[in-house]
This record gives C-alpha cells, structure tokens and sequence, in this order.
C-alpha cells in the first residue's frame, strides 16, 4: 500500500435522494430514487492514507474511535475486497480534514467518503474507473456516489437486485454552467436524526412516502432537461417541487422529521420574496435547517447580502460547480495535512 492524498467536493442534490430500495442487501445502501446534484468547489475534504501498524482515524485533527471509525474500516475492507488482492487488508491511518469555510454543521459524508474512497483505491493499487468508484462511495454514503464527479451529476436509481447499474454519471462539466449555490447557514447546531435513520423512519410511517419515490424520475428528467437548456426558472421550478415534496414526506413521519428552525422559514420567504422583486434565487434544504439557493452569479453578491442581513443568519458561504475528486500517490510521507490553509467562515 501507498501513501496518498486525495480531494473530494461536497455537492447539493438539486432533486433529493431520500429513502432506500428494500429487498436488496442493505450493505449496497441503494437508494430508492435517483438524485441530481451539483459538486461545490467551496466545500471540500481532503483525506490521506499511511501505511500503519494499527488502523487510525483522524478528522479535523483529533482522533475518531466510535461508530464513525468503524465506517471507515468498514469501507476500507469494501475497497480492498473490491480491489481482488490476496490477504487481509493492510492497517491504515487515515488523516481527513474538512476544507470547508466554517465547520458549522456542514461537514458532509458525501465529500469524506468520495475522498476516502478514491485515496483508497489508489492506495492499494486499484484501477477502478470512475462509475465503479462511485458505486463504491455509495455504499458508505449514498450522496457521496456523486461527490466522485465535478459539475453536475445524476446518480441513476436502477433497478439490479445486485445494485450494478445504479450509478453516478457526470452530465455537464463546471464549465457548462456557472451558476452559484448560497449555502445560508442558519444554526451550528447537531441534526436531531442521522439521515439513514431519518429515511427509514420516513419510509416505514409516512404516508406521503410512496408519492415522494413515484415522483421522483419525473423530476429528474425535467432537471436534467432544464440544465442542459440552462434554463434556471425551469431548473428552480423542480429543485423547490423535490425538496418540498422530500420535506413534506419527511414531516409526515411519525413521529414527525421536522429540520427546519425558524429562520430556514424567515430565509425561504425572503428568497420568495427577493424573486419576486426580480432577484432570482430557488431555494432547496437537506436533512438540517440551512437553506441552499441557487442563482445566477450575476445576482448572487445582491442576494446574498440581502440573506446576511436576515435575523439569524450566521453567515452565507459562496459556492461553484466545482471539479472532479482526484488522488495523487504522495512521494515523501509528511505526517499529516499541514492544518494552515484552512479558510476561516465568511459572513
Ligand atoms: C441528498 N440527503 O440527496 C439528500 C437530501 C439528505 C437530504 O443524501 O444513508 O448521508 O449515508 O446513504 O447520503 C443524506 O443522506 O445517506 C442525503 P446515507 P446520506 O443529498
């Protein structure tokens, strides 16, 4: 095994993944709908794997030793077992850090696994391409599937029991569209359910389940449409339906799954608002209370000045397509990413 370094972007689903297939292996982690994302260059994770004595993880410079190392074990078996070598798997310490403006409950699973996953395969010598590494990243986190893309990216639900055709495909370069993504944040607290808990929750008691999954690839056809056409009010129009349709679902739940705080409503209505005086932005929330919206980056510095302004916001975080996730073999063996460069969280 090899020392490695390898960059990943988070990304914001403009039409959502939420829910998991049922009667596959939950080891696949396949998801029941489609999803279509954007990768954001402004919030990455780069993550480095050393040969080690013993397996270590590190996440923002402090050592992991709960649930979330086992993840990583887990899926570093997965890549080595994918990779068809011989023996057991070489012990590995794994050094991430979480590139992001703030660290205020946006540290996201799609950009830590994408990274995990690419430096592993490199690191043991795997040459995968890059749809079967993507598939891999899924199975420690479905978002992260397309975080192994830049641009935009639609991961396809599929439907082989044995997951093989669901998977992330790259549909428009981040030169295709510049558009920019305002991620509003609007509390820096812990979400009060985990995503792959919330999901299932959501599945077992809402009755607006179903409704959600049946809707789901209609949208992602009109979304990859839009994109294509650059047309933003097309493209804005499904990304509120989605996650409306996702939340509504979500709130259905019994009990209910309710993410949203207070200003995540106060900044929906000030985007409503704004559009309506010809400032256009579309807004779209995931499992947590901060707001993404999507605009021209011609009225982006407007609007997100006037976003600033709303009573609590904490700050507003600027964001483009950003690039695909990459690994490099390291030639000298530094002990750990240098912890400078980390940029400090803008308002
Ligand atoms: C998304 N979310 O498409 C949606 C929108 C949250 C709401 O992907 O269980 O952490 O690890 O596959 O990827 C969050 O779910 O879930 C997510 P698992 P993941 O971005």
């Amino acid at each position: 095994m090899k020392p490695v370094r390898a960059t990943a972007c988070s990304n914001i689903a403009l039409v959502k993944y939420w829910g998991k297939r049922t009667g596959v292996s939950a080891e696949l982690n396949l998801p029941a709908v489609g999803s279509l994302s954007m990768t954001l260059d402004a919030l990455r994770t780069e993550t480095e794997l050393h040969p080690a004595d013993a397996d270590a993880f590190e996440l923002d410079g402090r050592p992991v030793h709960d649930v979330q190392a086992a993840k990583v074990w887990r899926h570093l078996d997965r890549i080595w077992a994918a990779s068809g070598r011989d023996g057991a798997r070489p012990a590995a310490r794994v050094v991430s850090y979480n590139r992001f403006p703030t660290a205020a409950g946006l540290a996201s699973s799609a950009s830590g696994f994408a990274a995990l996953t690419i430096a592993a395969a490199t690191a043991f010598g795997t040459d995968l391409p890059p749809a079967a590494l993507s598939s891999l990243a899924r199975q420690g986190s479905g978002s992260a599937a397309r975080s192994i893309f830049g641009g935009f990216v639609r991961l396809h639900r599929g439907s082989a029991p044995d997951g093989s055709d669901c998977r992330a495909r790259p549909l428009v370069g981040a030169d295709h569209w510049p558009l920019t993504l305002l991620v509003v944040q609007t509390t820096a607290g812990r979400k009060p359910i985990g995503s792959t808990d919330g999901m299932e929750r959501c599945r077992e008691t809402s009755p607006y389940y179903s409704p959600w999954v049946a809707t789901s690839e209609a949208d992602l056809d009109a979304a990859e449409a839009a994109l294509r056409a650059r047309d933003l009010p097309a493209l804005g129009r499904v990304v509120e339906h989605s996650c409306f349709k996702m939340h509504a679902s979500m709130m259905a739940t019994d009990p209910p799954l309710l993410y949203w705080n207070g200003t995540t409503v106060t900044v929906v209505h000030e985007v409503w608002q704004a559009r309506a005086e010809g400032l256009s932005g579309y807004v779209t929330i995931d499992a947590g209370p901060h707001v993404k919206v999507l605009c021209e980056p011609t009225t982006a510095t407007a609007l997100r000045e006037r976003l600033a302004a709303v009573p609590g916001v904490l700050g507003v975080i600027e964001a483009r397509p950003g690039p695909d996730a990459t690994a490099a073999i390291l030639e000298t063996t530094p002990e750990t990413i240098p912890e400078a460069g980390r940029e400090e969280a803008s308002a």
